[in-house]
């Protein structure tokens, strides 16, 4: 699974991935997560015990990759990569910043969407809205290109703790740059979306639900893929044994081809590698959904 963080400089994002990792990697219900280099775990760990004294991370002067894992009952379940964009890079045209192309590219291949945006920003200064606009369009294009699976975009808005909600017109201003986007993926059968609050540092927000969320649906895609396949298997498998005679055994045997029973067996034993695949995933896929709609009727 791919996952893309987008939004303009100081948004939060790197704020928001180390905070996110620290508590992921703490474990929640059973579930936690693993970088693959031991370099990003030492780091995002360092970042998220600054950040819960109130000491924020340098601005990112490049794109980072994170290769990460979640894990459920300490097993390796679901591997998935988790990319950081320097906000920089949203202001470039493509045609003259490889950075700039290379996060187009990356949004129309990505399995999920963190839109980040500023909502202190976004309540006290007109360029915030600006900026947000800018983000969404990035997003609307990325969209606009036909996808096999399904897509999941979520617009993170950070600095929460800074937002005084109960002011009269702030919930409106903060969420209106994105109501159109947010519109467009509730009538889109393959994508999913909506907007999350979040909070870093010594008071935490929602650290770990938009990448749960995000999780969750990789993980239902993954299952659905594997389902598929497996019935596709079992199709040909009984198809092929419906024409499994002597005669083609002898003939396959005698000119030295696969024989409609040996398809067979290699059908069975095919689909049966991909149910091994399928059974460890079914489990966490149920506690994550039982998982989710509790925080999300808790949120709401
Ligand atoms: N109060 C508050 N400040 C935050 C929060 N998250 C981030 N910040 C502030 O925002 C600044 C920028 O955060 P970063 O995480 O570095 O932002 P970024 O989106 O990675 O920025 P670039 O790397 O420049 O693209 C931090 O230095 C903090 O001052 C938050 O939840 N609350
Ligand atoms: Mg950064």
């Amino acid at each position: 699974m791919n996952i893309v963080m987008l939004g303009h400089n100081a948004a939060g994002k790197t704020t928001y991935v180390s905070m996110m990792y620290a508590r992921m990697w703490e474990g929640i219900e059973g579930f936690d997560l693993r970088a693959s280099a031991a370099k990003d775990h030492d780091a995002f760990i360092a970042a998220a015990r600054g950040i819960r004294w109130g000491r924020y991370p340098q601005p990112s002067d490049h794109r980072a990759v994170f290769d990460l894992v979640l894990r459920h009952g300490g097993r390796d379940i679901y591997p998935f990569t988790w990319r950081d964009y320097r906000g920089g890079a949203l202001n470039e045209h493509v045609s003259d910043s490889p950075q700039a192309a290379e996060l187009h590219e990356d949004l129309k291949a990505a399995d999920a969407i963190l839109m980040f945006a500023d909502a202190h920003r976004l309540a006290t200064d007109s360029r915030g809205h600006r900026e947000a606009r800018r983000i969404v369009s990035h997003v609307q294009r990325a969209l606009e290109v036909p996808r096999t699976g399904s897509v999941v975009v979520l617009v993170l808005l950070t600095k929460c703790d800074l937002v005084d909600f109960g002011r009269p017109s702030v919930g409106d201003s903060v969420t209106a740059p994105f109501g159109e986007l947010l519109n467009a993926i509730d009538s889109d059968e393959q994508a999913v979306g909506g907007l999350i609050p979040v909070a870093c540092g010594p008071r935490p927000l929602n650290i770990e639900l938009p990448v749960l969320l995000c999780l969750y649906y990789g993980l239902m895609n993954r299952v659905t893929v594997l389902q598929s396949v497996i019935n596709d298997h079992i199709r040909d498998a009984r198809d092929r044994a419906g024409r499994d005679t002597l005669l083609n055994r002898w003939i396959s045997r005698a000119v030295g081809e696969e024989s409609h029973a040996d398809r067979v067996n290699a059908l069975w034993h095919a689909a049966k590698q991909e149910y091994d695949r399928l059974v460890p995933l079914l489990d966490p896929a149920r506690h994550l959904k039982r998982y989710l709609d509790r925080a999300m009727g808790a949120a709401s």
